[in-house]
């Protein structure tokens, strides 16, 4: 349904009408994260605002599952429109590890240690996952990815970015995105995808969603 051009009131009170910007808030300790959403989001013209809270991380692989069960709890806390993202680092000559384990390994081995354990495996591919659950009102969750396929750098390189960046390279001839400026690690990252296509999805709903929708409709 298209905007009606009268105010839309979201919970938390974030009035919107045509002319205004939306807004939602993203759950994250992460600030780099929340620079890079905010880039993206902006040019859809979504502002983003910061609830800084601990997410509920569950074990498992799935990383659709585990920010939708991190964005269930903080919605039982929060009246607000909210996102939560998951993100991790799959390194397929290791079984995709670490996955959902990424920020715990990288404070335990390091980029060193990834790389190291990289050069004795078959094959420096790897990709980039983010995966968002968003909860704006009722009882709708819903979930969006994006990806981005690369490789494992045969050192690191530069120091823009954050976690992996240094290290993660969309082939092996080409700078890792810790070499990119922000805007250019936007246009093919994971997180940048997850996010266009929630943006697309937030701008095309008025989010009066009633129970009796699927969550998994698109
Ligand atoms: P929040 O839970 O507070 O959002 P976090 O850093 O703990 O922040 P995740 O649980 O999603 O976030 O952990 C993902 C880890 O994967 C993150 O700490 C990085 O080490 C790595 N990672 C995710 N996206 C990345 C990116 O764009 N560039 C480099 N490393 C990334």
């Amino acid at each position: 349904m298209k905007p009606s051009g009268k105010p839309l009131r979201l919970q938390g009170g974030a009035a919107t009408s045509r002319s205004d910007r939306k807004k939602v808030w993203l759950v994250t300790e992460n600030s780099h994260k929340l620079r890079e959403a905010r880039a993206v989001l902006s040019n859809h013209n979504i502002s983003l605002g910061q609830i800084r809270l601990p997410k509920v991380e569950i074990q498992s692989q799935d990383l659709e599952e585990i920010a939708l069960f991190a964005a269930r709890s903080i919605a039982e806390k929060v009246d607000r429109p909210i996102i939560v993202e998951d993100s991790g680092l799959f390194i397929s000559a290791l079984n995709g590890f670490p996955g959902p384990y990424s920020s715990y390994v990288l404070q335990t081995l390091g980029l060193d240690g990834i790389l190291r354990l990289v050069e004795r495996a078959r094959g420096r591919e790897a990709y980039f996952q983010s995966s968002i659950a968003t909860h704006l009102e009722g009882s709708v969750f819903k979930t969006f990815s994006g990806r981005v396929n690369g490789v494992i750098s045969r050192r690191k390189a530069g120091r823009r970015g954050f976690g992996y960046d240094p290290i993660f390279a969309l082939r092996l001839d080409s700078k890792t995105f810790g070499q990119m400026p922000e805007s250019e690690k936007n246009r093919y990252s994971h997180r940048a995808f997850a996010l266009r296509k929630f943006a697309k999805w937030f701008l095309c709903n008025d989010h009066s969603i009633g129970p009796d929708r699927s969550p998994a409709e698109p």
